[in-house]
This record gives C-alpha cells, sequence and structure tokens, in this order.
C-alpha cells in the first residue's frame, strides 16, 4: 500500500511538473520566500559502516546473477499492482538472467532495454543459515541502486530508497527464514525528473507505433541504471556499534596525532543501562604493532593519541603515501561482556585553508588529476574489481595525486583503494545541471549530501566536498539555494573545504560566495572558438583571474579537454585528432604555469580520465571521447605528455622522484633542449 502510493506520487510529480510553464514561473517568483519560511532540517540516514567481518560479525555478499523482467513502460506500476513481489518473479513473468552488480542497460542486445524508462525488477533465492537466528540481528545493505529502489524479503517490504550511488541498509531479521531458503525482491525505477537528484524530465512523444516515453537529461552521461554495487547480509550482535566517526589532527611539527572517535550503539542494552556500556580502542599500525590504546566512558566519546605518527600524505608528496592504521573498537557491557567487534582504516592529517591556498598536514596541496565517471563497456556503472585496480595503477603511472568523483559518489571500494593509494578525493553529490530550484529539489539535494558525508567523513583521501557540477548559478534563486546547500553540508562536517564546479560566468554567478574553493569548467577551443588552439591561454589566465577578483578565494580548473578519436592523426592539429588534444593541453599548462606564479591557483583537472558513454547525440561518437585513456583503458598520445607534466610538477612542488621511463631516449647531443632522460626535466 505505502509502496503504490508512493509511486503514485512519483508519477503526480511527474505530471505536476509537465503542466503549465505558467505555473512554473509563478512558482520561482515566490521561491525565495518559500524556501526562508520552509528550509527544514532533513531526515538524516544512520549506520552505514561499511560490512566487514569480525569476532562478532558474519557477512555475505547476494552478488551473483539474478532473475530479471522489464516493466512495460506505459506500465510502471503493475508489478505492484499484480504483487509480482509475493512469490518467484517466474510465475509473474518470463524472466532472464542478470548479472549484480551492473548496469542492465548493456548487458542484453536490446534496445528495449538499453533505453528503458521506468521500472524493472529483480529477484533470487538465498539461504540462510540456522546459526543466524539465534541471538543476533541481521542486515541487508545495498551499495548502491540506481535511481530508486523497492525491496521486498520473501514477500514482505523491508526497504525503499531514493538516491543513486548511495548505500542504504535495512535490518530483515524478523523477515528471513532461517535454516531455509528466502527470497529478495528489488524493484528499480530510473526515472528522473525535475524533483530528483540529479534532474532529468519525462514526456511522451508520438512514434511510429502510437506514443512513447521519453526521458531526457541535460547531462551527457548515459543513465546507466540497475543494482549497481554489491548487496550484502551481514550479522550483528543484538546491541552493537552502529556508528563510528573519526576525527584526525596533528601537532604542529607533525609528529603526535591524536584520533578523536564518537561511538553511537545500537541495541537495547544501549537505551535500557546506558552507563555500563563502555569501548576499548586501540590503534595498531602497518606492522600490526599497537600504537595507541583508549578505554572509554559511558559516552563512547573520546581521543586516541599516537606519538611518532606517520601522517596521511597524497599520492606524490611524500615517499610513504597513504599511511593507515588500524583502529580496532571492542564494544564491552558491564563486567567486561563483549558485546562487538568493527575495525577500520584510520588515516591521521590536517586539513587547513585560506583565502589563497588548501594545505595538507601544513604543505600546500597543487591538485593534479582528472574528472572520471564510472564507466565501462557492458558492465556500464556496476562496481568491477578489475577495472578499479586498473585505474588505480594507471592514476599512478600517470603521475595524478586527485580526483573529482563527478557527477556522483563512486563505490565505497573505490574511497578505500584512494585512501590505500593516496589519492585525493573532491567528492561530489549526484547533482548535476541543477536548475528550476524549489523546495523539494532542495531537501533531496540536501539529503543527497547526507548520505554522501556519512558514508565518506572517515576517509583520509576525502580532501573537499562538492555540492554540484555546473548548477544554473547565474538564475536569481541560485543565491539562496545554494546558500542553504553550503550551509548545510559545512554544519555536517566543518573540516573539509566546499566546493562546486561552476561553469557560468564569473560575472554572472550568485553561488561562489557561499564555496570555500572555487572550480570552474571551462572548454576552450572546443565548445568555445572550436579549433582555435590560440585562443586558450590568455583565456584560461583571465577566466581564473576575474573568479578569484570576484570571490577572493582559492581557484582551480576543474575541467578542460577536447574529444579525441583514439589513432585519428592530423598535422597542423585538427579537432578530433590525437595531436589537437595534446595541443590543448600543452596551452592550458602554460595559463597554469602563469597561473600557478599568483599563489592562489590550486589545481588542474582534465576532463575527462577515460572515454565513457553518452546519450545518443550528434556531438558525440560513440560516446564522450574526452579521455586520456580510451573506454578500455589504453592511453592515448596526450596521455604520455600530462605524465610528463604530473611528474614535472610533482618534482617541483613535491620534491618527488619521477619514473626512469619518463622519457624516451632521443640522442645524446646534450643541450637544453633535447629532453631524453628523466632527470632533465
Ligand atoms: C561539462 C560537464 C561534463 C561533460 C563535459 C563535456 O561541462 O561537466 O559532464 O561531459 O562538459 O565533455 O561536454
Amino acid at each position: 500500500m505505502h509502496l503504490t502510493i508512493n509511486l503514485k506520487c512519483r508519477k503526480l510529480e511527474i505530471w505536476a511538473f509537465s503542466l503549465s510553464s505558467l505555473f512554473l514561473v509563478c512558482y520561482i517568483l515566490k521561491f525565495t520566500l518559500a524556501l526562508i519560511i520552509l528550509n527544514k532540517e532533513i531526515e538524516t540516514s544512520r549506520g552505514m559502516l561499511y560490512p566487514r567481518e569480525s569476532e562478532t560479525r558474519e557477512v555475505r555478499t547476494l552478488d551473483g546473477i539474478w532473475n530479471f523482467v522489464r516493466s512495460d513502460e506505459t506500465n510502471p506500476t503493475q508489478g505492484i499492482r499484480d504483487g509480482w513481489f509475493k512469490d518467484d518473479l517466474s510465475k509473474s513473468m518470463p524472466t532472464i538472467p542478470m548479472p549484480v552488480p551492473a548496469s542492465y542497460n548493456d548487458i542484453t542486445t536490446e534496445q528495449a532495454l538499453r533505453d528503458h524508462v521506468g521500472t524493472v525488477w529483480y529477484d533470487r533465492k538465498f539461504f540462510v543459515p540456522r546459526s543466524w537466528g539465534q541471538d543476533q540481528r541481521v542486515w541487508l545493505r545495498f551499495g548502491s541502486v540506481h535511481y530508486e529502489a523497492f525491496v521486498w524479503i520473501n514477500g514482505r517490504s523491508a526497504v525503499k530508497h531514493e538516491m543513486g550511488h548511495l548505500p542504504f541498509e535495512t535490518e530483515v531479521t524478523h523477515l528471513l527464514k532461517y535454516g531455509a531458503e528466502n527470497r529478495i525482491t528489488v524493484m528499480c525505477d530510473n526515472a528522473l525528473i525535475q524533483t530528483t537528484v540529479p534532474q532529468g524530465k519525462i514526456s511522451e512523444m508520438a512514434n511510429d507505433d502510437g506514443v512513447t516515453i521519453i526521458q531526457s537529461y541535460t547531462f551527457d552521461f548515459f543513465n546507466y541504471a540497475g543494482i549497481h554495487r554489491s548487496v550484502h547480509l551481514y550479522t550483528t550482535p543484538k546491541t552493537f556499534i552502529e556508528e563510528v566517526e573519526i576525527k584526525t589532527n596533528l601537532s604542529e611539527n607533525n609528529t603526535v596525532g591524536t584520533v578523536d572517535y564518537s561511538i553511537t550503539v545500537n541495541g537495547t542494552a544501549a537505551n535500557e543501562a546506558e552507563n555500563t556500556l563502555f569501548a576499548r580502542l586501540q590503534i595498531y599500525n602497518r606492522e600490526g604493532v599497537q600504537v595507541a590504546n583508549v578505554t572509554s566512558d559511558s559516552k563512547l566519546v573520546g581521543s586516541l593519541q599516537v606519538d611518532n605518527v606517520k601522517p596521511w600524505w597524497p599520492y606524490l608528496m611524500h615517499s610513504d603515501p597513504g599511511y593507515l592504521y588500524e583502529l580496532e573498537i571492542r564494544l564491552y557491557a558491564a563486567k567486561e561482556q563483549l558485546l562487538d567487534v568493527y575495525r577500520l582504516k584510520v588515516g591521521i592529517r590536517t586539513l587547513s585553508w585560506t583565502n589563497t591556498t588548501f594545505l595538507i598536514n601544513g604543505k600546500p596541496i597543487y591538485f593534479r588529476g582528472f574528472g572520471r565517471h564510472e564507466d565501462a563497456d557492458v558492465r556500464g556503472r556496476g562496481l568491477d574489481n578489475a577495472l578499479m585496480a586498473r585505474d588505480f595503477n594507471l592514476l599512478k603511472w600517470i603521475g595524478a595525486n586527485a580526483y573529482r568523483t563527478s557527477h556522483y559518489p563512486y563505490s565505497e571500494e573505490s574511497m578505500q583503494f584512494a585512501d590505500q593509494h593516496g589519492i585525493m578525493i573532491i567528492d561530489e553529490c549526484p547533482s548535476v545541471d541543477t536548475e528550476n530550484f524549489n523546495q523539494v529539489l532542495l531537501d533531496r539535494h540536501k539529503s543527497s549530501l547526507e548520505q554522501l558525508v556519512h558514508r565518506d567523513r572517515n576517509h583520509p583521501s576525502v580532501v573537499m566536498w562538492s555540492i554540484a557540477n555546473e548548477p544554473r548559478t547565474g538564475q536569481v534563486n541560485a543565491d539562496t539555494y545554494f546558500q542553504f546547500v553550503a550551509n548545510y553540508t559545512r554544519s555536517l562536517d566543518s573540516t573539509r573545504p566546499i566546493t562546486a564546479a561552476i561553469a557560468v560566468p564569473s560575472n554572472d554567478d550568485k553561488a561562489g560566495r557561499h564555496l570555500d574553493i572555487i572550480s570552474f569548467n571551462r572548454y576552450n577551443a572546443w565548445y568555445s572558438n572550436t579549433g582555435r588552439l590560440d585562443m586558450v591561454t590568455q583565456r584560461v589566465i583571465s577566466e581564473a583571474t576575474g573568479w578569484n577578483k570576484k570571490y577572493d578565494k582559492p581557484v582551480l580548473m576543474s575541467e578542460y579537454g577536447a574529444d579525441t578519436l583514439e589513432g585519428l592523426h592530423l598535422q597542423p592539429a585538427f579537432v578530433w585528432s590525437e595531436e589537437f588534444q595534446t595541443e590543448v593541453f600543452s596551452r592550458h599548462f602554460k595559463a597554469f604555469d602563469a597561473l600557478r606564479r599568483q599563489k592562489w591557483f590550486i589545481g588542474e583537472f582534465v576532463w575527462n580520465f577515460a572515454d565513457f558513454k553518452t546519450a545518443q547525440t550528434y556531438t558525440r561518437v560513440g560516446g564522450n571521447k574526452k579521455g586520456v585513456f580510451t573506454r578500455a583503458r589504453q592511453p592515448k598520445a596526450a596521455a604520455h605528455l600530462l605524465r610528463q607534466r604530473y611528474f614535472a610538477l610533482g618534482r617541483e612542488v613535491d620534491q618527488c622522484n619521477v619514473p626512469n621511463d619518463l622519457f624516451t631516449y632521443i640522442a645524446d647531443v646534450g643541450g637544453s633542449n633535447v629532453k631524453h632522460d628523466s632527470t632533465d626535466l
């Protein structure tokens, strides 16, 4: 019943927003006032620790091949009405096998599934051991389902979640059959409307067979959908560690580290006899030697001190980057009764920023990185460990120290990789091209940030929150809207600066004053003055300077680049050729070097790390080709140039060593112009 109402609401929303533009105009006029009156705190997420095994916890995955049904686009609620979740899906409709995790779009050869709009269904059976039914609790956790998920266990409603790319979980202890077979059913809805994050539009159009439903959106990446990340079942004791929040600090000379912790417990013992609970926390170094320990009082809040600390440093900023300690938390009830054990990795570092500089452990950061996508052939946005490992190897090969999770939160597994490898993350929520600001949208936008900060706040690799990509910040209401979004994010985490990747001209922008760091996207010689390599350098310098003049804050360039068809060579450089991408980069490097002398310019991010799939349009040949790597993760010509630059910067700014194979031997003629050895940088 609840689900049916919800679905109807979605449809009503769709209709409401396509009703009339007059309505919209009136709505926008009243918007600022309404925001001020209505702006309220949103419901916050709970729990969400990454599932880990321990002495007191078991974890199993439900990944694998599920059964799958695509609903009729014109009848998206049929499965709910007909109760497809009450029995095996195959009893209601013919099913096909579908891998989890993966996007469903590119798995079959059917255009109807690739471009499907609306609901799809998954189900599978799984066994729950008898032992899980005794004296413990069982939780069901999804890493991400895009965009909206409705879940049933054995035909009974378990959880509903809206927002792609973010985890959700629920207790299923009471829904499971122990020592027996169980069924999980998931309905996933990919429809994007004006109040989803990101926004989209649904409309009806005549086609040769009558009428069809069209999903449109203004961003270019393909709206992949499905169960994108792992599905876990895990157990906890009855009273367990539900949340852990960590904040780290360093003494002035970086020799002593502090780890402030705050633990939240869920369970009856916590409610009934709060004062009897306490925790023992221990920190172990990489060699497994204990370097700090403390016993908490019943508030479960406190601090540990690590002497001779090894701070967490970004890749190439230190000879031992990504140093992680292990924090072990043991929760006890009175009389030393061990209740729960949870372990998590901790990197000890500080962040600070001024109106010119962003510092990690007291050292200024110069970012050299990428905008990326979670995107691959066949599996779409589905988690793929092989691809993730390859991507981190490429990042390190090319000498990057950072990337932005454009344009949505990336997998928790990749965040753990970034911690380990010392890659800094600008962590972006799923708000892209945000416009038509309204209260429902604001609430969902804030919710996406709440879920993101909650999920990622303990990762040392996360150094900045990005609250939007290319929002329409020239619109009148953008000022109030982003004031609320930025302040809300700050209230969730004041230890990291806030940015947004902005593409409107600095003169028009109304949101930058609410940010700590200004990021701007611009495609000189591509979208503006196409092909004009002589119109890049000065324009980049003057735009960056304009942003700094207007807001007096650090500035970075978060996107620049050119579509490049691998293997297309044209001399002199011509759009789409490898030569052109190389030249576009080089003209930007010149601008960046001039800007670096200004001190407030703090980083350069190429768009994009790799080629990726887009919706069909005449501006894209098989997808967005601005990758420095192909979609199969092989370097284009410009990758080699970028590698030389990133390592040159690393050497100049962070005194890093450069790899021996950075330059190919040319000639033993000496002279400063011939670069034939890495030391000639
Ligand atoms: C942008 C967007 C990014 C696009 C890129 C492009 O400004 O932020 O999502 O993919 O341009 O290549 O058009």
